[in-house]
């Protein structure tokens, strides 16, 4: 892997994908990080983006869509999350139609990542804008003569007005493993489930739709492929310990993955599987939020 120039989000490279509508997307090589989503209609843009992430070949950008393969977290002998967030990936193509607009990337095996991982893979992420929905697909294929194993996740980091408002819908009777209570296993006994502070949680077998709620505006989140669901916020230590963070975002952002995290996926030779996650923003019966 090459050393990062340092680079900002105006100089990384990026694609800019605008849909006839007005639903625009950013999305960067490094990573193929989707970084900015505004619906249809929107000047809000959807996902958090710390001032201090690091944008530059290697780096994973703090916030945004990072991806999470072949290994999501630090359960297996890879380093944390993998190595395909800190990869460049290849644009494959870029289009905008009366559908919206879409660009296609994809990443293969390197001598960087068979040094990790002695695969040889192919995965493609698709992301598509259009009116009030985003949606992030990510397809991987066994391209070597033997099967392989691998955990995944799409790790979006929410943009919200105030974490510890919001609530997440739909994880009521779920197991999930608890990662800031020594990775014990409970079950769920709430339905909301409201973020209150620092929260680090696998959910198991979620249902596919889910909701990010805040006050004002609700993000529908659903899911395909991806049988568990993640919910990270960072709380105030989280984000004091680390670089890339700035004191106070943990009050700005609310991450809800969508994983094959308690199961690994099995590829056979040749065998191809996908992962899909589809954000819409959700109009607000309660109107505009008042100033905070
Ligand atoms: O998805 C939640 C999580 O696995 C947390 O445990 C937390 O570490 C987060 O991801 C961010 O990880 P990172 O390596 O980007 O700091």
């Amino acid at each position: 892997m090459s050393e990062s120039p340092a680079r900002d989000s105006a100089t990384a490279e990026h694609l800019s994908l605008l849909a006839n509508d007005g639903a625009h997307a950013r999305v960067y090589l490094d990573g193929a990080q989707v970084a900015s989503w505004t619906p249809a209609g929107s000047t809000d843009d959807r996902l958090f983006v710390s001032r201090h992430a690091r944008y530059g070949a290697g780096q994973s950008i703090r916030g945004g869509i990072p991806i999470c393969f072949p290994q999501f977290g630090a359960t297996g002998a890879l380093q944390q999350h993998g190595f395909a967030r800190n990869s460049v990936w290849r644009v494959v193509r870029e289009t905008t139609d009366a559908d919206g607009a879409r660009a296609v990337l994809e990443l293969t095996d390197t001598a960087y990542t068979r040094a990790m991982w002695p695969f040889a893979f192919h995965a493609e992420l698709s992301v598509h804008v259009a009116g009030a929905a985003l949606t992030v697909e990510l397809t991987v294929s066994n391209t070597d003569s033997q099967p392989f194993a691998f955990t995944a996740a799409l790790h979006p980091y929410f943009r919200v007005r105030d974490a510890y408002a919001t609530h997440v819908e739909g994880l009521g009777g779920t197991r999930y493993r608890d990662a800031l209570q020594g990775g014990e296993v409970f079950r769920e006994t709430r339905d909301p489930v409201p973020v209150q502070g620092a929260v680090d949680r696998v959910y198991f077998d979620t249902p596919d739709v889910l909701a990010l709620v805040e006050p004002h505006r609700t993000l529908r989140i659903e899911k395909r492929g991806f049988p568990d669901a993640v919910l990270w916020n960072p709380g105030r230590e989280g984000t004091a310990s680390r670089a890339d963070f700035v004191a106070g975002d943990e009050y700005d952002m609310v991450c809800l993955e969508a994983g094959a995290v308690g199961r690994p996926v099995m590829l056979a030779p040749g065998a191809r599987w996908t992962g899909t996650q589809i954000m819409t923003a959700v109009a607000s019966a309660a109107g505009p939020p008042a100033p905070r």
